[in-house]
């Protein structure tokens, strides 16, 4: 990576420990006007939405207060901290143009060429990604007004609050941007879970534990020595997740982007409904019939991890004798190859479909771009998302809602989300014939056909119905750089 400080902070955002975000979706009325603020504001007050080296200083900052915290046996202070992120779709951009002086300055039609999902927009991808069309979040009902994204993460409700208005303020919230219609000031909240349940998400498991490493960016650790057979995999080429010049296109081999887009990234965004009952239940009331040994064995053959985040490929966390809990035990245990380990033996092992080990299939020869899917050279996405709406509670009122506000960031939306939900995640074929679909996240055209493989005889599969995870709403968006921000979209 070339500058940390061109880059927008919260593409890193596994730096970024938070307890509360918000999603603040805009339309631009000003065009002109918008371009005097935002560029107003990212030259007076940088700090408003930070940048890669900023995140990176508040993150050691914080790390260094746990470890005072740790040596004097104390509780950690908690500092007060909050990070912004502002993105724009394909409509946004078009719309920051039509107010500049010059109309061929941002160059468009080089977009449209090498990043065709990102210009149509998700609603019209809807039918490639088995989408949903029904109960969509209002927000997202006509995608057309949708301009610019507002993405505020901190360390309570008050700070994220005070900067959404503070940045609102700045932009001319009433006049120069409007709410999108259709939702409470057109905005999605998130909050992690409380007490025993923080850090996980509403199925119970520990989420936030694999994420792409960067050279220069994140410490690389060697091999966990636990983990006799471990590989490091994680370790990833920024051009996957950052617009470097050489990012590339598998639509055009090649890209050819205008300059002002490097540096940034891609978001995807999607609201998803989680069936905390449905899962439940398909756990509790099958999981001696697929041959496992509780419920939580189940869940851990269609996650591919438990709900402690130990990953169900490594031999010591077959069954569901010694699943560990220990998370910091956990969280080093991220690096293995399952050809590396010992799961060709399954039962007992990780199943094809389940959805860690569909979604990043971390084969050895992932450096060859010749041999299995090409995917496996380039899918990698970060993730940044949050879940929303209160714990499940049996007998709660009909219509209590909860889930994710995924996101994730990527340098070419073909190659990383769209990769993974589609060839990889809705293909019942993908790694090989019969593996069956992603049991969390997979989508078939007709709802009948979702069935995920998790016993090793290939005999029967699960059926997933109803859907333990529905799509109600999203957007792509672009993630500037600072320069950019502060050059060609407002100057
Ligand atoms: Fe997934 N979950 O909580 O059930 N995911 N995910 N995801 N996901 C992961 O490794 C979950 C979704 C990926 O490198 C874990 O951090 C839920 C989409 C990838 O080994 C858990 C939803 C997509 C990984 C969950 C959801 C992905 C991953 C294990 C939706 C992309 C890393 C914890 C409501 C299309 C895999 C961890 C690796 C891990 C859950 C969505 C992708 C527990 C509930 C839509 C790449």
């Amino acid at each position: 990576l070339e500058k940390l400080e061109d880059i927008q902070g919260d593409v890193w955002s596994k730096g970024f420990p938070k307890s509360y975000e918000t999603y603040y979706l805009f339309q631009i009325k000003r065009p002109a006007e918008f371009a005097g603020c935002l560029n107003k504001m990212i030259t007076n007050k940088p700090h408003l939405i930070p940048n890669l080296n900023m995140v990176k200083d508040k993150r050691d900052e914080i790390n260094y207060e746990r470890q005072l915290a740790k040596e004097h046996q104390d509780k950690p202070k908690r500092l007060p901290i909050a990070n912004a992120l502002i993105a724009f779709t394909y409509k946004g951009l078009e719309a920051i143009q039509s107010g500049r002086q010059s109309h061929d300055d941002l160059w468009l039609d080089d977009i449209k060429a090498t990043d065709p999902a990102f210009c149509r927009g998700m609603r019209s991808d809807g039918p490639a990604l088995n989408d949903p069309t029904t109960k969509l979040n209002p927000l997202f009902s006509d995608p057309n007004v949708i301009h610019g994204l507002l993405k505020v993460a901190g360390s309570s409700k008050e700070t994220v609050e005070e900067r959404l208005k503070e940045i609102q303020l700045d932009l001319q919230r009433g006049t120069v941007i409007t709410d999108v219609p259709g939702g409470f000031e057109g905005r999605l909240d998130g909050a992690t879970r409380g007490g025993k349940n923080r850090g996980k998400e509403h199925f119970g498991f520990q989420d936030g534990i694999s994420q792409p490493l960067m050279n220069g960016l994140d410490d690389i650790p060697p091999p966990d020595p636990g983990a006799a057979l471990a590989t490091s995999t994680m370790e990833t080429d920024p051009k996957f997740l950052i617009t470097t010049k050489d990012t590339r296109s598998q639509d055009t081999n090649g890209v050819t982007r205008p300059d002002w887009m490097y540096q940034g990234s891609f978001l995807v965004f999607r609201k998803l409904v989680q069936n905390v009952k449905a899962y439940n239940d398909l756990v509790q009331n099958n999981f001696k019939k697929y041959g496992c040994q509780t419920a939580d064995h189940m869940g851990a053959k269609l996650m591919g991890r438990w709900p402690s985040g130990a990953p169900i490929a490594l031999p010591a966390y077959h069954t569901s004798d010694a699943p560990p809990t220990d998370r910091c035990k956990v969280k080093k245990m991220n690096s293995f190859l399952y050809e590396k380990v010992d799961d060709s033996s399954a039962p007992h092992g990780c199943p094809l479909a389940a959805h860690i080990r569909k979604t990043n299939p971390r084969r050895a020869d992932e450096k060859d771009s010749n041999s299995g899917d090409p995917g496996l050279l380039f899918t990698k996405i970060i993730r940044g998302g949050i879940p929303y709406g209160p714990d499940y509670t049996p007998g709660e009122p009909a219509g209590t809602e909860r889930g994710l506000l995924f996101a994730c960031y990527q340098g070419n939306i073909e190659d990383g989300f769209r990769h993974m939900q589609m060839i990889w995640c809705n293909n019942d074929s993908f790694p090989k014939g019969g593996s069956g679909f992603d049991p969390i996240v997979g989508q078939a055209k007709r709802p009948e056909d979702l069935k995920t493989l998790i016993t090793a005889d290939g005999t029967e599969q699960v059926p997933i119905n109803p859907p333990l995870v529905t799509f109600r709403g999203g957007e792509y968006f672009f993630v500037p750089s600072i320069p950019a921000l502060k050059g060609a979209l407002t100057v």
